[in-house]
């Protein structure tokens, strides 16, 4: 039987740190005068920090220089850093971890497949750093999601082909990203918003024994 391995996308499929982006951007944006909303809050979900203030001076019309744009991504972060500061294990989404044990009890490699750059202090916060064969995120990456460039680092660094990988995302870009590396896309969070991934689940709490066990084979 040909190697599988297994991806995870970290905001949103493992923890949800979209609420505490949410905030420091919110903060960002009120500092410079405007509201930012929960519901365009949903399209910086995957999208890297770079991206994701470009689109917040959109949204607020605000032109800025490239050092005053600098600074605005630091003050950005700093704030973050400080809304994850006390995040633990209380935090990882339900069922992830009995995810995570049943691929380490199959011996099946696993890899995070993230656009953060605070991938690695997230893990270690809610204690599920050992369970990752290869750390990939926005620190390792030069093209952004929907790019399949971050996926297939992981590929390679988990040393299975493409094709017999299985990615978890809950971010449009991240499917696209799946797809386009030819893996089998698994989308977290609502089917009509994540209408390109292969499968589709709510939750990890709807993925069963029955359904890895078939992956594992496939
Ligand atoms: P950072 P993922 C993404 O993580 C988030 O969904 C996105 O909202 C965030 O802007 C991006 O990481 C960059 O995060 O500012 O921590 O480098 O969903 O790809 O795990
Ligand atoms: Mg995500």
């Amino acid at each position: 039987m040909q190697k599988i391995g297994f991806i995870f996308d970290l905001d949103g499929v493992i923890v949800d740190t979209a609420k505490y982006h949410y905030l420091a951007w919110k903060k960002l944006a009120n500092e410079l005068g405007f509201e930012f909303t929960k519901e365009q809050n949903e399209m910086f979900k995957g999208v890297s920090r770079k991206r994701c203030l470009e689109i917040l001076l959109e949204i607020g019309n605000v032109t800025a220089s490239q050092e005053q744009f600098d600074a605005w991504m630091v003050d950005k972060n700093v704030d973050y850093l400080a809304y994850i500061e006390n995040m633990d294990e209380s935090e990882v989404l339900p069922d992830v971890p009995r995810v995570l044990n049943f691929l380490k009890d199959n011996h099946i490699p696993i890899a995070l497949g993230s656009a953060s750059k605070n991938a690695r202090p997230i893990l270690e916060k809610v204690k599920l750093l050992p369970f990752f064969d290869s750390i990939v995120d926005g620190n390792n990456v030069t093209k952004a999601k929907p790019d399949p460039e971050v996926f297939l680092i992981a590929a390679e660094n988990l040393g299975v082909p493409s094709n017999k990988c299985v990615v978890f995302e809950d971010a449009v870009a991240g499917i696209q990203a799946a797809n386009a590396a030819h893996m089998i896309s698994i989308g977290i969070g609502d089917q009509k918003v994540l209408s390109e991934s292969k499968y589709n689940f709510n939750d990890f709490t709807e993925i069963d024994t029955d359904f890895l066990s078939k992956l594992l084979r496939s």
